[in-house]
């Protein structure tokens, strides 16, 4: 799984401004009436509690303060832990969060400790950019592709499945393809006989994914993946809305799913 850089996390507010406008113009909706309409949830007095966490690769600088920064962006108050870890934990408790976001290497959560419900980033990304490429007004059609079935693909999938769409997929790894054509009754996507698609959800930590024989003209692409799935010149060539940006979606879509 790619682990986020301090570059990635530069100018982040930013970048979600210019995110939101594709996502308005492409969908009809802003990224908060998104995360509304899928959790049915909207932000409230809450205290979010960051806890930075020291194992595996340790801190990654900018992100509890990126995390901060996400959370007022969506209108609830938030703090930082002076100490990380377990301390931290205890700090966040102890000065009255209602909500605790933390990472590890592998996982990262949002926790409210109110109403005991629990978000992990990986399923809460997933569910999130595939919602925003499954509403995509410039189609009619309900076919849509999923690249990578990792657990951020799998968890796009699933909620593409259970919204009805008409879903193809592809992943190198047999046992992921197999497992979702298994659970979730996903079409394999055969590069061999490409079709064209106007809905394209992208999940995997790879450059290039996504060839010219798989996208339509005039399409949406909505991907978490750090680097960019799409050699630039296809973006211009195919006039492509593309949705790519690096925390803030995933953390809207954590935050709103525990409220
Ligand atoms: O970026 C990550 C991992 N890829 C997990 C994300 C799951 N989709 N973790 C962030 C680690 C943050 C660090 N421990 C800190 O600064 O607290």
């Amino acid at each position: 799984m790619a682990l986020l850089t301090p570059e990635d996390l530069e100018d982040l507010l930013n970048k979600l401004n210019m995110n939101n406008n594709i996502i308005k113009e492409a969908t009809g909706m802003d990224i908060a009436q998104i995360c509304e309409a899928v959790y049915g949830t909207t932000p409230d007095s809450r205290k979010v509690g960051i806890v930075p966490i020291t194992s595996g690769n340790g801190i990654i600088g900018n992100f509890s303060s990126s995390l901060l920064a996400i959370t007022e962006y969506f209108g609830l108050e938030g703090f930082i832990t002076e100490h990380p870890d377990i301390t931290g934990y205890h700090q966040a408790v102890a000065n009255g969060a209602d909500i605790i976001l933390m990472a590890d290497d592998h996982i990262f959560v949002a926790h409210n400790l109110r109403n005991g419900k629990i978000a992990t980033n990986h399923v809460c990304t997933g569910v999130i950019y595939s919602e925003i490429a499954s509403r995509y007004k410039h189609t009619d059609s309900k076919d849509v592709l999923v690249i990578g079935l990792g657990r951020v693909g799998y968890a796009g999938a699933s909620h593409l499945v259970e919204k009805g769409f008409n879903v193809y997929a592809c992943d190198p790894n047999t046992d992921f393809m197999n497992k979702a054509i298994e659970e979730l009754g996903v079409k394999a996507f055969d590069i061999e006989s490409p079709r064209k698609f106007s809905m394209v959800f992208e999940a995997t930590p790879n450059a290039n994914t996504i060839s010219e024989g798989m996208i339509a003209e005039r399409c949406l692409v909505s991907t978490p993946g750090i680097p960019c799935a799409l050699p630039d010149e296809l973006v211009e060539k195919y006039d492509i809305d593309l949705v790519m940006e690096p925390l803030v979606i995933g953390v809207a879509a954590m935050l709103y799913s525990v409220l």
